[in-house]
């Protein structure tokens, strides 16, 4: 029996009040109202969408809450394994659409909300988008949680509660401008935990104490602390009650840092700034993706998250009264990227400093606990911190990452004797000046397995990166687990007529859970009927971004031409630039065409959307240039429909739900060897879109999947990116014939003053073409000539879409959350009784 504040005799009495949480159309409906007339304190006469939107979110927060009370207590009862997912980002987006969903109650709450006086979408799009991530990375992790929590695994995410997740985008003449994003004014989703709270320490020295036993520890003491505050929000998984939580951890001044004394004596000041300094910590999301800056503050926040969720999962853990040798078998922790790396040490210390274990028994437990997934091979983006800054905020960690790394330069010294290159290459410090900490490596040796995000990525991994650790590990240490998406949001809620279709054609929804039962689709891939109605569909798809971007952009597009679109965080790997590039070659080819010519052409809508790390200025540049070719191709009356070319502001997981749906054709064109996986492009061609791609990430699996004869791919291989580019600096570099042309009207001012470019141009021309582009231009413009004719066939290639969309099964981050649970963190699923 669990401990209990209500005494055995009470419990009835107890259970017959407990709360049970709206099931029909009218219980929504009392709930509903309640919450407005009490929680929001409104009426029928102030009562606006906004409203509306709070009061049903809370009533549906109500019901997941019931469930995830339930879900919790059957999961501790079971005593199995949990899997711990740490994430410095969670890119949620809106959650009231995925909770009616998930729970089965859309319906229900559509009819209820227009009885009331309101349209569920506008209800819906209310809601302020949970942010709290880049790009693919924090999205995959939401993914993932959803997929945990509908195959019944009992999981819990950890991240920070950003006071601001990712800045909100505004174009402004033409220029990207940051808006802070504070989104926390009203998010009935969260539950604050003020009981569940941590004192973090930071800074400090490390002494040498005797325990009761005679034995010398190593203490951590003095420095500042700085509380952690537990705030929960549900995860409900798709028709399972199963609740999962993600618990985020907000930084506020410890009761004991409050300093009264300074208070009192009148120095409110003072105490207000201490107050201040400790929630800086949980303030920002740092807005890089694929670059690492090494700031003291994003170490701090490393640190004060992954202390905070260690020290509450070895609670939990010490609850069960188990030894400490069974931890690994109670608990499963994977590593987003190297950024949560710092938790295997603060383990490893918890262990031996505080419980007093054996180094060598606390270390088995530490790696048999971690799993580490990498998301880049670009030395950029590879985590490194500088020794003295860590000797400064986290001194004993310092000492105990020196001693991992002492015993294991000794085991691979045992292993390749008289090898004093390999011991330097495979150290976790480097060499320089200052000294740094690799945390990839760091990650690797803490962890019992390491994988990578895409077969090709996971390759290059072992080949580049990680190859010394290949030879020292053996290869069973590196997997790979190929990304996946959500059905339920990126198809069903993001595409509710195509969902309909398929389940219309395939028997039911069972494919929203089972995604390989898309294969029966291909039964219908010459059907007339059905081809008509995918068709339809796909064009109310369009019709709704031309709304949406004629709203935001003044811009009238043709609903009817090619939708060509490239949304993504803006990077020069990603290389919008080339995209750009091929517009303005579009653009000149137009204005030479005979009118004959014109009439052949399909028009074509090319949309761009993403946002540039805010000291990014090469990304700056080319969101810059995206604008300005859009402002005068656009003003370009001669051209007219032909091609016209968007910006879609602020790129954002509600925004992708409206965009994905409506590519004719999407681009995920990165330099071969750049992108890990992506996962976009899982997205758009779930959605009945086709693709433009490089031989990179998951296009390649993509390929395997749905036949090389739907897709388009383009450009160099990774395998020959490195002579490339070996060649080009040794003055080997032939400009594109084609894109000369193209630099030449830039440079000739039809963009605007051509200064703004230069760099962008240079870096091309005369600085390396780094990112390849001129050595893909060719073959990118002759693909995208392919696409063009490809189009003129409706028939054909609403063929391939349908083809394409029965063969993506594979892609369900189900399938991912299957192969982590069996390959790499042992763990079960806990059903709810039926
Ligand atoms: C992305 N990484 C990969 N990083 O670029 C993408 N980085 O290929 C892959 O599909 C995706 O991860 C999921 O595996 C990122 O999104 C970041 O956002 C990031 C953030 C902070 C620091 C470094």
């Amino acid at each position: 029996s669990v401990e209990s504040s209500i005494p055995e005799p009470q419990r009835d009495a107890w259970k017959k009040h407990s709360a049970q949480g709206f099931k029909t159309k009218e219980e929504f409906q009392d709930e509903t109202v309640r919450h407005i007339e009490t929680s929001l304190a409104r009426s029928l006469f102030n009562c606006d969408e906004l409203a509306a939107y709070s009061g049903a979110s809370l009533a549906f927060r109500d019901r997941l809450i019931i469930e995830w009370n339930k879900t919790q207590q059957r999961q501790t009862f079971a005593g199995q394994k949990r899997v711990y997912y740490f994430s410095l980002e969670f890119l949620m987006g809106r959650a009231l659409d995925n909770a009616m969903l998930n729970v089965g109650l859309k319906d229900v709450a559509r009819d209820g909300l227009s009885e009331l006086g309101f349209r569920i979408e506008d209800v819906i799009s209310q809601e302020h988008d949970a942010a709290l991530g880049n790009g693919g990375l924090g999205r995959l992790a939401a993914c993932f949680l959803d997929s945990m929590a509908t195959m019944n695994y009992p999981a819990w995410g950890y991240a920070l509660r950003y006071k601001y997740g990712i800045f909100k985008q505004e174009i402004v003449d033409g220029y990207q401008v940051e808006i802070p994003d504070y989104w926390l004014d009203f998010n009935p989703w969260e539950f604050p935990r003020h009981d569940i709270t941590v004192d973090i320490q930071f800074y400090g020295s490390v002494n040498k104490h005797q325990n009761e036993d005679g034995k010398t520890l190593s203490v951590w003491e003095g420095g500042e602390i700085v509380q952690a505050v537990a705030y929960d929000a549900p995860i409900p998984g798709y028709e399972t009650s199963t609740t999962n939580n993600l618990r985020l951890w907000s930084s506020k001044a410890s009761s004991g840092e409050f300093d009264f004394q300074k208070f009192n004596a009148g120095e409110y000041e003072g105490s207000v700034a201490d107050q201040q300094r400790a929630e800086t910590i949980s303030a920002v999301l740092y807005p890089n993706d694929n670059l690492d800056r090494g700031k003291e503050l994003r170490l701090k926040q490393q640190y004060f998250w992954c202390a905070a969720s260690l020290f509450d999962i070895v609670r939990r853990f010490k609850k069960t009264k188990k030894p400490w040798s069974a931890f690994p078998d109670q608990v499963a922790i994977q590593l987003n990227d190297t950024h949560p790396t710092l938790a295997i040490v603060e383990l490893q210390r918890i262990l031996i400093d505080l419980e007093g274990l054996e180094w060598d028994d606390a270390w088995h437990i530490v790696v048999n606990t971690f799993g580490y997934t990498n998301h880049t091979v670009m030395p950029e983006a590879l985590e490194k911190w500088s020794v003295p800054l860590l000797q400064h905020l986290l001194p004993r960690h310092l000492l105990i990452i020196y001693d991992i790394n002492m015993k294991f330069l000794q085991m691979v010294e045992k292993q390749f004797p008289k090898d004093r290159d390999l011991l330097g290459r495979v150290s976790i410090i480097e060499e320089s000046q200052p000294k740094m900490v690799r945390m990839a490596f760091l990650a690797t040796i803490g962890s019992h397995k390491v994988n990578g995000v895409a077969e090709l990525h996971s390759d290059l991994v072992k080949t580049t990166i990680l190859k010394d650790f290949v030879k020292i590990y053996g290869p069973d240490k590196f997997t790979n687990v190929t990304n996946g998406i959500t059905p339920r949001r990126w198809l069903h809620q993001a595409n509710p007529r195509l969902s309909e279709l398929i389940a219309s054609k395939v028997g039911s929804y069972e494919f929203l859970k089972d995604l390989t039962l898309l294969n029966k689709l291909e039964h219908y891939v010459d059907d007339k009927d059905f081809k008509k109605e995918w068709q339809d569909i796909k064009y109310a798809n369009k019709v709704r971004l031309a709304q949406h971007i004629m709203n935001t952009t003044g811009v009238k597009v043709n609903p009817k031409a090619l939708f060509d679109i490239q949304v993504k965080r803006i990077h020069e790997y990603k290389r919008q630039q080339l995209n750009i590039l091929g517009v303005i070659h579009r653009y000149l080819t137009i204005k030479a065409m005979s009118a004959e010519e014109r009439k052949k052409l399909a028009p074509r809508v090319s949309i761009f959307g993403g946002k540039a790390a805010p000291g990014y200025w090469m990304a700056k540049t080319i969101i810059h240039l995206v604008c300005s070719v859009g402002e005068v191709v656009n003003n370009d009356k001669d051209v007219g429909d032909l091609l016209k070319v968007i910006y879609i502001e602020d790129y954002n997981v509600s925004k992708a739900e409206i965009i994905t749906p409506a590519s004719d054709i999407s681009e995920h064109i990165s330099t071969a060897g750049t992108e890990a996986s992506g996962t976009s492009n899982m997205k758009f061609v779930l959605n009945g879109g086709l693709i433009i791609g490089t031989c990179d990430g998951a296009n390649i699996e993509i390929t395997r999947e749905i036949g090389e004869n739907n897709i388009f791919l383009f450009g160099n291989l990774a395998e020959d990116v490195e002579d490339l580019r070996h060649a080009h600096t040794y003055g080997k570099f032939q400009l594109d014939e084609d894109l000369k042309k193209v630099f030449d009207a830039i440079k000739g001012g039809l963009f605007g003053d051509a200064g703004h470019f230069s760099a962008l141009c240079n870096s091309i021309v005369d600085h390396g073409d780094y990112y390849l582009v001129s050595d893909d231009f060719n073959s990118y413009v002759k693909t995208h000539a392919l696409v063009d004719e490809a189009y003129k066939d409706q028939d054909e290639w609403v063929s391939k879409c349908i083809t394409s969309v029965s063969r993506m099964g594979f892609f369900s981050s189900d399938r991912c959350i299957q192969e982590y649970a069996d390959m790499i963190w042992n763990v079960e699923p806990l059903p709810p009784k039926p």
